[in-house]
């Protein structure tokens, strides 16, 4: 199978949300098949969606020689393993992981829709990705992530520092 770059978000509000995240990225970096190759500061970021507790989100880069689906299953058993229990939708989660880019490739299947539908209003998605692949071109608006991040509203994101 070839090489595809994805991009991915990654977010917490449940626990001790960067040190989750910290291990969610060592624990993707050595899943066969996936090999990091950029992550982005974290940000603790204001909740959208119902009231809860401030997120930690971030994102990072692959390269994946997997599926989609296949790379789906891999993020969704991640999550599992930090205690992810799906209650209710946008709710707290102890880790949630987004498949935001697959290459330049648009998806339409049951469960999963690439480039995420979301993600080009979220200041929480947009400021990390932006760090890391500023000229990323949405494959659906032909718009850069940095052009993105522009158009949104990023009060409520802070940096934290890195540790
Ligand atoms: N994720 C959501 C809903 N709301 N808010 C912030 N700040 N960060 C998130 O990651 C987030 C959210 C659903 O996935
Ligand atoms: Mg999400
Ligand atoms: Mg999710």
């Amino acid at each position: 199978m070839s090489v595809s770059s994805v991009a991915i978000a990654l977010g917490s509000n449940l626990g001790n949300s960067t040190m989750i995240l910290n291990q969610a990225i060592d624990l993707l970096s050595v899943t066969p098949g996936l090999y990091l190759t950029a992550v982005s500061p974290w940000y603790k970021t204001a909740p959208v969606g119902p009231p809860q507790p401030d997120y930690v989100n971030g994102c990072a880069i692959f390269d994946v020689d997997q599926s989609p689906a296949d790379l789906l299953q891999v993020l969704l058993s991640t999550e599992q393993h930090f205690g992810r229990i799906r209650r209710v939708r946008w709710g707290p989660r102890s880790l949630d992981l987004d498949l935001l880019f697959y290459g330049d490739r648009i998806l339409q299947l049951p469960n999963l829709t690439v480039p995420h539908p979301r993600m080009r209003d979220r200041a929480f998605v947009l400021a990390p990705l932006a760090h890391i692949a500023p000229h990323w071109r949405d494959p659906v608006t032909q718009t850069t992530v940095a052009e993105l991040l522009a158009q949104v509203d990023c009060s409520g994101i802070t940096r934290l520092a890195p540790v």
